[in-house]
């Protein structure tokens, strides 16, 4: 939970701001567009004469522009004397990418308020909201608001609950924890749009989607030490015309297979390779494989990033035909 300390800390940073710059991390995910479009709605109710801006390095995927103010995300930001920054569901500096293009964002120039959920975050604004039993950045932003009886719109709920939804694999993963629950019920009674979340959310998919976990499908294979794994080169993506956060679902497929410790898909972009790990057993930690390739991450839900590209390695075996 979010103490009244931290809250009171928070909201001291952010009155001191001439205007707010509201930041998450590049290749967005729900709960990374949902925490800022949620915080920035609710900043700006707070205080309706403060600018507030959103900035992330990627733009808005498809599925989340739906959502109210999503159209006010804006790229890299330019920064001025006054400014505040608020970083969500960013657990070190270099997630958003702006950590070379604006150091000063990270070096104590501006205030900085850091919310988030993810236990390795390196704590690097000046206060640190971080919460690592809470299932998304949205349920802190929730807490916070709650904390300093800040006013939960409808519109603010959509976004908050669409972080949940996402981080929780629509309430399904094992951060789906009682309190998840609570603030879900607390989300509805603000009036969250569930169904316009559930539909774009999880039955929505674009037609190079599906042909993209498609590829990923055929290309399972398992691995002796009890891992399905699956890769997609940048052909892949080319051929299908899916962009990379397309990706992102198609692991819990991958991670199906019955009686496996644990499951990786590896993608590639842009001269990286990308890695994606998931489990669903308690013995294994999916973090610690990921943190051996400077990766990190949750015990279930890991992943990882390596300058390279993907190289196919395929068996064949030439087997005699019994005669008959
Ligand atoms: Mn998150």
């Amino acid at each position: 939970m979010v103490s009244l300390e931290e809250a009171r800390q928070a909201q001291e940073l952010l009155q001191r701001a001439q205007r707010i710059l509201c930041i998450c991390h590049r290749n967005p995910d729900g709960d990374a567009i949902g925490a800022l479009l949620g915080v920035g709605l609710l900043l700006e109710q707070v205080s309706p004469e403060k600018p507030v801006q959103l900035h992330c390095r990627d733009s808005v995927p498809e599925t989340f522009q739906f959502l109210p103010s999503s159209g006010r995300v804006q790229g890299p930001p330019t920064l001025q004397q006054g400014d505040a920054i608020v970083f969500v569901d960013s657990a070190e500096p270099k997630l958003t990418e702006f950590h070379e293009s604006h150091p000063q964002l990270f070096d104590g120039t501006y205030p900085a308020l850091n919310i988030d959920h993810h236990p390795t975050n390196s704590c690097y604004g000046a206060v640190n909201i971080i919460v690592p039993q809470a299932s998304s950045s949205c349920e802190i932003v929730l807490q916070l608001a709650d904390a300093l009886s800040w006013k939960v719109d409808s519109d603010c709920a959509t976004c908050l609950l669409t972080g949940v939804y996402t981080d929780t694999g629509g309430l399904l993963h094992s951060n789906t924890t009682a309190d998840v629950y609570r603030t879900v019920a607390r989300l509805l009674r603000a009036g969250a749009r569930q169904q316009a979340v559930v539909n774009a959310v999880f039955r929505t998919a674009k037609i190079s989607t599906l042909k993209l976990w498609g590829r990923v499908l055929e290309k399972i294979s398992l691995t002796e030490e009890g891992a399905a794994i699956s890769a997609v080169t940048e052909g892949d993506f080319r051929a299908t015309g899916a962009d990379y956060s397309e990706l992102t679902g198609a692991i819990d497929y991958v991670n199906a297979v019955p009686g496996m410790r644990f499951s990786l898909i590896l993608s590639e972009r842009d001269g990286k390779v990308k890695g994606s790990l998931r489990t669903l057993r308690d013995d294994v930690d999916v973090a610690a494989m990921a943190g051996r390739f400077h990766g990190g991450g949750h015990k279930k839900a890991a992943g990882f990033a390596l300058t390279g590209k993907l190289k196919p390695e395929v068996r064949w075996k030439v087997v005699e035909e019994e005669a008959r």
